[in-house]
């Protein structure tokens, strides 16, 4: 005997159908490996937030006087390399940024070439997965303005963030994030913190904030940003320091 089906049932059902099919294709752009249970979550959890944020809501933002004077750090605090200590010697006067890979004009700017560039002031709350939380005010200049600037190439998927601090394992730090995150208004490279110039221990001369993310994805020290079409390359390829030898996830979203 037919089993009737309302027409709201189907309706539902297809309401579902279309979500989980959207979650499905967002998932597949997920850069992998996907070795086990975990990287499957993972994925998917990616998919989900990648359609909830497709509208890119802001990060909330706080009033300035619920800033902590004395920012909170993690990890490298200040760098024992003897590049970084010759740069901060001279005031980061020497100090160069620099845009490739994936560009149709990679960039060399100094930092006042950065700072005279159109800029962002947001007040927000940074969380470290080491389980604290700090309310500070980030100046920068927008990912995307740079990224505008040097102009994509085809195939371009992903931005990774060299960093100028070998951590215990030898290794320079480096994170990567999509270019979705990239584009987000509150994703910049910071040089001020509170209205002064980014303090050493929290990542000087610059710093990336990408608000919609957890504390590993703010790379401190960035000195090099690099478009790719895969992470598969970078370090072990999964694309930064906290995945590759911590074990953590890569999409890190809130
Ligand atoms: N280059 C570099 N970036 C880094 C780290 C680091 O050790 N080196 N630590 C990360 C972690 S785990 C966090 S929570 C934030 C902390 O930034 P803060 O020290 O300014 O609080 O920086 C991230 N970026
Ligand atoms: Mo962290």
């Amino acid at each position: 005997m037919a089993t009737r089906i309302s027409r709201r049932t189907l309706l539902h059902g297809a309401v579902a159908g279309g979500a989980l099919g959207g979650v499905a294709l967002s998932s597949w752009r997920y850069p992998g490996p996907i070795h086990n249970l975990y990287d499957v979550a993972d994925a998917l959890n990616y998919g989900v937030h990648d359609l909830l944020l497709s509208g890119q809501p802001l990060a909330p933002e706080f009033s300035r006087s619920d800033v902590v004077l004395d920012f909170p750090t993690s990890g490298v605090t200040s760098p024992r390399d003897e590049r970084y200590q010759l740069f901060r010697e001279n005031g980061f006067s020497d100090w160069r940024f620099n845009l490739v890979g994936m560009v149709e004009n990679p960039l060399e700017l100094s930092l006042a070439e950065l700072r005279a560039m159109p800029s962002r002031t947001q007040t927000t709350l940074h969380t470290c997965d080491e389980g604290w939380s700090a309310i500070g005010a980030w100046t920068g200049v927008p990912l995307s303005h740079l990224l505008s600037l040097a102009g994509l190439k085809p195939g371009a998927r992903f931005v990774v963030f060299h960093c100028m601090d070998t951590q215990n394992n030898k290794l320079p730090y480096y994170e990567s994030i999509d270019l979705f995150a990239a584009s987000h208004p509150q994703t910049i490279l910071a040089y001020e913190l509170n209205g002064e110039a980014l303090p050493e221990k929290n990542g000087a001369p610059l710093r990336l904030r990408v608000e919609t993310q957890i504390g590993y994805k703010h790379a401190k020290f960035v000195e090099r940003v690099e478009i790719v079409d895969s992470l598969k390359t970078i370090g072990e390829g999964r694309g930064g320091w906290w995945e590759d030898w911590n074990g953590a996830i890569w999409y890190a979203g809130l």
